[in-house]
């Protein structure tokens, strides 16, 4: 066995003890979706998410190498989370973990530093999760971890697309030079495009119009709602899982164990002062919000619920 494949079992081995569903291997070079990327910019569907379209951030997602220069391969991995019970606020299920940005990274950690001490092999590494500018879903595309639905997200074979991703950024050579790619399994299958209630995939170029996205507008949409992103959010509190309850390819795996620490979300009616936000939210999920946000929701959401009674 050669040192590079030896490597590479060591981190997949490794990163399914840490809770990780899956691990794949890919190169740093220029990322060929850059392309999908730009015209998506084109289309001026980002809203108000303009850190998406700085141009310093555009060369990094085209190119990874400008995020780490030394980099040699890029370690993709996936964390699998849990679908939540349906209530009258419904949460997505990533909040119901304490925030995944923190605690991936320190899996991440743990992962090379359990690597290194095995093989005795020094390398840097960077960690990536959500919040850089990398094309995270297309380098797990290029890892040949699975494909890309019709909602845009990225859908592994057995586990779904309900799941995170995480990069590590390795200054070691180890991915295989010819990587064979999981074709497109969704088919003629359109539940994603079909179950969306504001009707914002677009199915050809597998993107969807952020302005529109009950995500987006429950967690990244700045100030107040206008009467239809009101109504459009129906109860929906913080982010919206629809488009991947009803893709075929995330039955297999209903309750999935995932390593991340639960957080306990208390009601959302019990916190109404920003005491009792910073106090009672701290370390999830929800912080991004800020009080103001969580407020614009909670009355909205109340809103629908006492309009449909
Ligand atoms: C901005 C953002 C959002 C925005 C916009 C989402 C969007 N679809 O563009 C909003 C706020 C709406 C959002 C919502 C959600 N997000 Co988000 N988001 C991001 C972020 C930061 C950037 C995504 C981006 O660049 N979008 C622009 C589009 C054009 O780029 P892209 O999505 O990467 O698409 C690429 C591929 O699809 C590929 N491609 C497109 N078509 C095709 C076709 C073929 C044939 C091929 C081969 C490739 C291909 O090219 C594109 C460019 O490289 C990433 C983290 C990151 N750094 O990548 C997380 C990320 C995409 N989000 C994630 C999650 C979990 C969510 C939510 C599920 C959260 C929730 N429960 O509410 C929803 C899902 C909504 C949805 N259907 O996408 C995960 C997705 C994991 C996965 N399995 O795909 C990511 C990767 C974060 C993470 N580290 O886990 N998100």
């Amino acid at each position: 066995v050669d040192s590079k494949s030896r490597i590479r079992s060591l981190f997949k081995a490794e990163s399914e003890k840490l809770g990780f569903c899956f691990c794949g291997f890919t190169s740093p070079a220029p990322v060929e979706d850059h392309q999908r990327y730009m015209k998506w910019l084109e289309k001026d569907c980002y809203s108000d998410m303009t850190y998406l379209a700085r141009p310093d951030a555009i060369a990094k997602r085209a190119d990874p190498r400008q995020l780490m220069p030394e980099v040699e391969t890029v370690v993709v991995l996936g964390m699998p989370i849990s679908f939540q019970q349906h209530n009258s606020f419904q949460i997505a299920g990533f909040a119901h973990y304490r925030d995944y940005h923190e605690q991936l990274r320190e899996l991440g950690t743990r992962l090379v530093m359990s690597v290194q001490e095995q093989t005795r092999r020094a390398f840097s590494h960077k960690i990536f999760v959500d919040s850089s500018p990398v094309l995270e879903r297309s380098l797990a595309v290029r890892a040949g971890l699975g494909w890309i639905g019709k909602s845009s997200m990225f859908v592994h074979p057995d586990y779904g697309s309900h799941v995170l991703l995480c990069e590590i950024f390795i200054s070691y050579a180890c991915h295989d030079p010819i990587i064979e790619q999981i074709s497109d399994h969704c088919g003629s299958c359109k539940r994603c495009v079909d179950s969306c209630p504001t009707q914002c995939i677009d199915p050809v170029s597998r993107t969807i119009d952020v302005t529109r996205c009950i995500s987006y507008l429950t967690i990244e949409k700045k100030g107040d709602f206008n009467d239809q992103e009101k109504r459009s959010i129906g109860n929906h509190f913080f982010g919206c899982d629809i488009c991947m309850a009803v893709c075929p390819w995330n039955q297999k795996h209903l309750t999935r164990i995932s390593s991340l620490s639960p957080f306990m979300i208390p009601d959302p009616l019990s916190i109404r002062t920003e005491e009792a936000f910073n106090e009672k939210l701290a370390g999830s999920s929800f912080e991004r919000l800020k009080f103001s946000r969580w407020m614009r929701n909670l009355e909205a959401v109340q809103h629908n619920l006492n309009i449909n009674k």
